[in-house]
């Protein structure tokens, strides 16, 4: 690849338990054997100050108000910002497990209003595509054997996801909207062919912003 190609920044978004983690790994594993550089990442990122503040929130063993924990995960996207856009620049493409739209929608779904909830992440960088993972709302039911963590309980689920269907709807030009309840290979198939495309076509556009 030339200096001047930078690289694509792809995010992935969905309920939890959805299969966004395996995922990100196939598509990970896929572009380095294409000897495409790629870096993985994951929001929240819990190892910086911000990030530790989220794990005790997300674990229960820290609360605070719906107003501030959103705050605290747009922030925690900004501190890695600078970092983001220069992996980028550098040429490497990005596959971001959780981006903007997991803060608007958990936080939309406890209630708080849509468009607060997204005025903290204007500004920072715009993903390239979004693969929207999503499986029919009875399959999630089943999915049960949810985690300890305090978002993971079925009803909450089942708000977020109305509030993922309505953010893909208004961002329909780069969503991709993917059947979760598919096997793990066909749906990586899919991700696969729209990614490689994404990689060479966005190489020498200009990033974007929210
Ligand atoms: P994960 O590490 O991907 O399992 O995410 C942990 C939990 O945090 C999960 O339930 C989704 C939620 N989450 C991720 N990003 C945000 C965000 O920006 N805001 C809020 N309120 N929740 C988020
Ligand atoms: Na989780
Ligand atoms: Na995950």
């Amino acid at each position: 690849m030339s200096l001047e190609n930078r690289g694509a920044f792809i995010v992935f978004e969905g309920c939890d338990r959805i299969g966004k983690t395996t995922q990100c790994r196939l598509l990970v594993e896929l572009l380095k054997s294409r000897d495409i550089p790629v870096l993985p990442m994951h929001f929240p990122e819990r190892s910086s100050h911000i990030g530790q503040v989220i794990n005790s929130y997300l674990t229960n063993s820290k609360d605070l108000p719906d107003e501030v924990i959103h705050l605290m995960f747009s922030a925690n996207r900004w501190e890695h910002m600078n970092q983001i856009k220069q992996k980028l620049l550098e040429g490497n493409t990005l596959v971001v497990d959780r981006y903007s739209y997991s803060g608007v929608a958990y936080s939309a779904a406890k209630g708080l209003d849509f468009d607060w909830c997204y005025a903290p992440e204007r500004g920072l960088l715009k993903p390239d595509a979004v693969f929207y993972l999503r499986a029919p709302a009875d399959d999630l039911t089943n999915r049960g054997e949810y985690g300890k963590e305090r978002y993971e309980k079925v009803e909450f689920q089942g708000r977020v996801a109305k509030v993922f269907d309505q953010i893909c709807a208004k961002e329909a030009n780069y969503w991709h909207q993917l059947d979760a309840s598919q096997s793990a290979e066909d749906l990586h198939a899919q991700v696969a062919d729209i990614a490689v495309k994404l990689v060479h076509r966005v190489a020498t556009q200009d990033l974007d912003k929210l």
